[in-house]
């Protein structure tokens, strides 16, 4: 049994965190016997971040490692998929960009980080709880100014993830898929990013951008849709 360390559900979401969605879908996709286990505490695992697997073999973190991982033991999560390069940039454009825009759309706005820092961090006592959080989102605002979205006004962001929203339309005028009739690596990657962003429980220019469009939410909910186990 595999078990798998993720932050916990909220915002309508079975995980906070994308990156565990997806791993959870991962796991559903790989057929792979498994069970959750609820953290909020990054630190005491592979590079402080979640998801990880517990296996016989130790920890392994990164959704990245838990593919590979399941991949070795004979997961198949490209099917008929030929043209991987091109999955694999979306994988990244998911990762490396649009992850970024949530975080943002997130800690960076003030409407929203009380209810932010009420969910996230519930576990920490009540009177610890603001001096503690404000110190976890300053560091974070910091690096996302070093990484550079977190240089840009929400207007801006929101004409910077224009072409990744493009790109991920583009192919689903042809199929229901990114990269085809059948889901596949980069649905669970780019839907877990699209589900999130939907999922902020209020309204902010990304939020409404992907749940005002017809052909963004339907994906999104489809590849959710039919990777909640029934
Ligand atoms: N590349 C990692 C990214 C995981 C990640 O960024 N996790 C975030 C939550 S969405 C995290 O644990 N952050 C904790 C921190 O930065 O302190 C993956 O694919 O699993």
């Amino acid at each position: 049994m595999i078990t798998l360390i993720t932050y916990e559900a909220g915002f309508g979401q079975p995980s906070f965190s994308p990156f565990c969605v997806k791993a959870m879908w991962l796991l559903q996709a790989a057929d792979a016997q498994w069970q959750r286990e609820d953290s909020n505490d990054p630190r005491k695992f592979p590079q402080a971040k979640l998801p990880a697997i517990r296996v016989p073999e130790g920890i392994i973190g990164d959704s990245h490692n838990i593919q590979i991982y399941l991949e070795e033991r004979g997961a198949d999560f490209w099917g008929a998929v030929t043209d991987k390069a091109s999955g694999h940039a979306f994988i990244r454009m998911a990762e490396e960009h649009m992850y970024f825009h949530l975080v943002l759309d997130r800690w960076a706005n003030d409407q929203l980080w009380p209810i932010i820092r009420e969910n996230y961090f519930a576990a920490i006592p009540k009177l610890l709880r603001r001096p503690i959080t404000s110190s976890i989102r300053k560091e974070t605002l910091r690096g996302m100014k070093a990484q550079g979205l977190g240089r840009l006004t929400p207007e801006e962001r929101l004409k910077r993830i224009a072409p990744d929203l493009a790109a991920i339309k583009a192919r689903l005028d042809a199929h229901p898929y990114l990269m085809g009739p059948e889901i596949s690596l980069p649905d669970y990657s780019v839907a877990a990013m699209l589900c999130a962003m939907m999922a902020t429980p209020l309204p902010t220019l990304l939020q409404e951008r992907i749940t005002d469009d017809p052909v963004l939410s339907a994906y999104a909910m489809r590849v959710a849709e039919r990777m909640t186990p029934a």
